[in-house]
């Protein structure tokens, strides 16, 4: 297996592009992916201040390191969501990621901070655990990046995540959902800018980027995902995929290119009648934000203080500095 640039010894295939990579062009080929997709969708403008949703899985690693790499100034947010071990062990990799190239890692615990974890309090509130986690993840980064200053909020979303979701919301026809499945939704009252630069490349090869790179991640699955219907359209996606190299690609890019404004119309109506939320003062259809009912539901509270909790890493030679609950 050679390499399609070089002819060197290939480390990986890629059955769409019907072509293998040594490693230096592997790299090469996933940042000219994602700079692709920046520059395509206006993601990130130079000189931006980017906040990174970071879980401490490949995806968000590999594109908070992908964005530094690119000269982007990029620190990350990591939420502890409650959720045993995996919550500790996927916060630890966040940390060492930061700590070995002295970036800036912003954390939010959710029990210490708003008293309540994903798996009681979703059972509490009788939601899904991946529904109550969402809901609060969406809402505490979207606060984070907009108290916090920052242009835009990159997640890791990659495209098998956006041709699964694309999937399950054609399956149901969530017409309202497909108006919003882009990967820029701009900065509007009340909610930062929030971009994907990950669409171009699939986990096989954020993994293998990862892998390649040095980069320790979480492996493991979160424990609430078992009984995900996101998790069973992957699969079926993935089986497709293997007959037919580029399906996962065409179905996504193509519902960007010929679908998606379609039902953007749609997507927008229901952002017409946003007012503040009386508690917290986020965008809501109703009196109080989602969130806040959650909160509420779970047995939870809110913070009297800003709980975002500030840790910058040394990189090598550097000294810690340590952490403060103070904004920078
Ligand atoms: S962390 Fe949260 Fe995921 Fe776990 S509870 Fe579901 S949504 S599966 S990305
Ligand atoms: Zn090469
Ligand atoms: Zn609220």
């Amino acid at each position: 297996m050679k390499c399609v640039t070089c002819r060197g010894p290939a480390v990986i295939d890629i059955r769409r592009q019907n072509a293998n990579y040594c490693v230096d062009h592997f790299f090469e080929q996933c940042r000219r992916q994602v700079n692709r997709a920046i520059s395509d969708w206006d993601m990130i403008s130079p000189g931006d201040r980017v906040l990174v949703a970071v879980s401490g899985g490949k995806d968000s690693l590999a594109i908070w390191d992908l964005l530094v790499e690119l000269g982007h100034q990029a620190d990350g947010l990591y939420i502890g969501l409650g959720i045993g071990d995996y919550s500790d062990v996927s916060g630890q990799y966040a940390r060492e990621f930061a700590d070995s190239r002295g970036l800036l890692l912003r954390t939010i615990d959710l029990p210490g901070s708003y008293g309540y974890d994903i798996p009681s309090g979703s059972r509490a509130a009788r939601r899904a655990p991946c529904s109550a986690c969402g809901l609060s993840k969406r809402h505490l980064f979207d606060t984070a990046a907009l108290e916090g200053g920052y242009d835009v909020l990159v997640t890791g979303h990659n495209l098998d995540d956006e041709a699964a979701v694309l999937f399950g919301n054609t399956l149901h026809w969530h017409t309202e959902y497909l108006g919003r499945q882009l990967p820029v939704l701009p900065a509007r009252a009340g909610f930062p800018k929030k971009v994907k630069p990950l669409v171009r490349l699939t986990e096989r090869e954020t993994a293998a980027y990862c892998v390649l790179r040095g980069i320790d991640y979480l492996v493991d699955e979160c424990p609430m995902a078992a009984g995900n219907r996101h998790i069973s359209y992957k699969e079926a996606l993935n089986d497709i995929e293997v007959r037919s190299p580029g399906a996962k690609h065409s179905f996504y890019f193509g519902f960007l290119d010929r679908a998606a404004a379609l039902f953007t119309p749609e997507a927008d109506a229901d952002r017409e009648d946003l007012t503040a939320c009386t508690s917290c003062g986020a965008p809501t259809t109703a009196e109080v934000c989602a969130f806040c009912r959650l909160v509420d539901r779970a047995g939870g509270h809110h913070p009297s203080a800003v709980p975002v909790q500030l840790s910058r890493g040394p990189a090598a030679g550097a000294s810690r500095r340590p952490s403060t609950n103070e904004e920078s």
